[in-house]
């Protein structure tokens, strides 16, 4: 069967959730993320207003201080955008069984029963309607026959658009695109690439993407040609609870270091103890002087709480030890089930 996917994503969400609550914000440009006068930490996001000035999600929120001084610059009220995320996604999800909910403002649907493009926009147009007038936020829909054409349907289509591409147009509205657009490809596999666009993209054979990729080559291949298989999976949504925390000033004291870890160690194991929850793995984030950001996982199998402490300090360790740089940032992941 032809299968029909919507991609939805809301337009700055954070910034805009801060723009709903206080009118008064209302085309200015707004930065939410750590507090600049303190000058650590990064922007979480930005409205399309201070977009304009070059600010990005995950720049040093001094950085988008000198970008623009006189932006709004908010604080992350989580408990703010976690209730209007809920909403939205209870809206999005009553349209379809098949849903995946990927992030806190993104969301699949698969629609293959509609059987026609043109029903599907039609229901895209209504979804975006409905979310405006009971949630007061716009959102962004691409429409493809499988995720990877309707995510990036969707990111092309920003702000507040929604773009429908047929199964026959799919291998044209990528071919001019750039590589990253393609989910997967990060800095890394572009500097192995040395191409700009899509259409260069193709060139490479599964074999050279293999040899130069390893095993994602085959995926990248296949998704320069517009190629996606994976289904919309419920219940599937990004599941795990993290913390970080930027410090005053980069540091290599393990004193300081280890007392502020084991901060974040404690917050997150009394969480999950308290929803009873169990877990499968844990990352640690160590972000060096220079922004240089690096992660170590491991698989934690059946074990107690106390445990994610143990292995979670071994991994920050192995940091300090192999990397004689000062210290940014810590931070900890922990993958539920
Ligand atoms: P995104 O959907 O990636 O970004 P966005 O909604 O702000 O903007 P748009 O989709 O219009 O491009 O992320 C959703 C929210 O997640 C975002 O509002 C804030 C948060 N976030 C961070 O805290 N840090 C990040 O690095 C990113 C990318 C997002
Ligand atoms: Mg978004």
């Amino acid at each position: 069967m032809k299968r029909i996917i919507l991609h939805i994503d809301l337009d700055a969400f954070f910034a805009q959730t801060e723009e709903r609550e206080n009118p008064h914000f209302r085309g200015k440009p707004l930065v939410v993320g750590a507090d600049p006068k303190k000058g650590r930490g990064v922007v979480s996001t930005a409205n399309y207003k201070a977009r304009e000035f070059g600010i990005r999600s995950g720049m040093p929120i001094s950085q988008a201080w000198k970008k623009c001084p006189e932006a709004v610059f908010l604080p992350v009220n989580m408990n703010l955008y976690s209730e209007a995320s809920r909403k939205v996604m209870e809206i999005v999800g009553s349209y379809s069984s098949k849903k995946e909910k990927v992030s806190v403002d993104e969301m699949y649907l698969d629609l293959s029963c509609l059987k026609s493009f043109k029903k599907a926009e039609a229901l895209g147009k209504k979804i975006k309607k409905e979310i405006f007038l009971k949630e007061k936020l716009t959102s962004t829909i691409g429409i493809g026959p499988n995720k990877l054409v309707a995510k990036i349907a969707c990111s092309q289509a920003k702000p507040d658009g929604l773009k429908v591409v047929t199964p026959s147009e799919a291998k044209g509205f990528l071919a001019p695109l750039l590589i990253k657009e393609i989910p997967g490809i990060g800095p890394k596999t572009k500097e192995k690439l040395k191409v700009k666009t899509i259409k260069e993209l193709r060139r490479f054979s599964q074999k050279e993407l293999k040899n130069l990729l390893g095993k994602n080559g085959n995926s990248i291949y296949e998704k320069a040609r517009g190629i996606d298989p994976s289904p919309v999976e419920g219940g599937r949504e990004a599941k795990s609870v993290g913390k970080e925390h930027t410090f005053l000033k980069d540091t290599r004291n393990p004193e300081i270091i280890f007392k502020k870890f084991n901060q974040i160690v404690s917050s997150l194991t009394n969480e999950l103890s308290q929803r009873d929850i169990s877990f499968k793995g844990i990352t640690v984030v160590c972000r060096f002087s220079g922004f240089e950001t690096h992660t170590k996982s491991k698989i934690l199998k059946e074990g107690d709480y106390e445990k994610i402490g143990k292995e979670a300090r071994k991994l920050l360790l192995r940091f300090i030890i192999e990397n004689p740089k000062p210290i940014r940032l810590i931070g900890l992941r922990i993958k539920i089930i």
